[in-house]
């Protein structure tokens, strides 16, 4: 498969009024900042352009949505973990991912970018924990597994799938080698077919994480 030739980047949003209206079908990428979620659009979309748009400073901050086919989206999401990032600024994105999150319909599931090297980390949980009760479907991205040997690799998908625990699908991806990125393409396929069909999605949820002093964004 050769991606996806008609993506294009259509419109960054710094408030939910900004997002564009709730129809077709979209998926969301979240992670870390620096865990390779631009990288990775780019790899299963093919196209180059994009990933420069959505790492473009300023636009990491804000939900990027990417055209796909007719009818269907990506969305690049403000990364977490960013040392340098003030009270107002988290507040900022816990305001905008609830609102995200809890404002569309058309969200199918999320794909969720994570360092191979790291692994899941307690922001990565927090997100998976807060999907499951949205009943939001999550497939995990451990990224950059070029960086890894073999055996490591199998470590890293081994403990991942532990820790993600049940109803999170697992891969090993890499945006530099290809490595799974066609079982990445074959997961957004599935959840834009057959994802989450959000009727009426619970509202009295914990709300983002990112509740906790130590988390940045990025
Ligand atoms: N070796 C390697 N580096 C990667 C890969 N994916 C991303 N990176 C690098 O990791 C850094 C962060 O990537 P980016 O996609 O911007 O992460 P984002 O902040 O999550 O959007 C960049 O320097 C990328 O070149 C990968 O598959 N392999
Ligand atoms: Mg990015």
């Amino acid at each position: 498969m050769a991606g996806y030739p008609q993506a294009r980047f259509l419109t960054s949003a710094n408030q939910p009024g900004q997002f564009l209206p709730d129809e077709g079908a979209e998926v969301a990428f979240v992670g870390r900042s620096n865990a390779g979620k631009s990288s990775a659009i780019n790899a299963i979309t093919h196209r180059r352009q994009l990933a420069r748009i959505s790492r473009t400073p300023g636009r990491t901050q804000l939900v990027n949505f990417f055209h796909l086919v007719e009818g269907v989206r990506l969305v690049d999401l403000p990364g977490y973990g960013f040392a340098k990032v003030t009270v107002a600024m988290q507040a900022h994105w816990r305001q905008l991912l609830e609102a995200y999150f809890q404002s569309r319909r058309c969200l199918r599931g999320l794909f969720l970018a994570v360092d191979s090297r790291r692994g899941l980390g307690p922001m990565d949980l927090q997100m998976i924990e807060w999907c499951a009760s949205l009943g939001l479907p999550v497939h995990v991205l451990l990224t950059k597994a070029d960086k890894l040997r073999r055996a490591e690799m199998a470590a890293a998908l081994r403990t991942a799938v532990a820790a993600a625990g049940e109803g999170v699908t697992v891969q090993l991806f890499s945006a530099t080698s290809g490595e799974g990125l066609e079982a990445a393409r074959a997961r957004l396929q599935t959840l834009l077919h057959d994802g989450a069909e959000k009727k009426s999605r619970v509202r009295s949820t914990g709300g983002a994480p990112g509740t906790n002093a130590a988390t940045g964004l990025g």
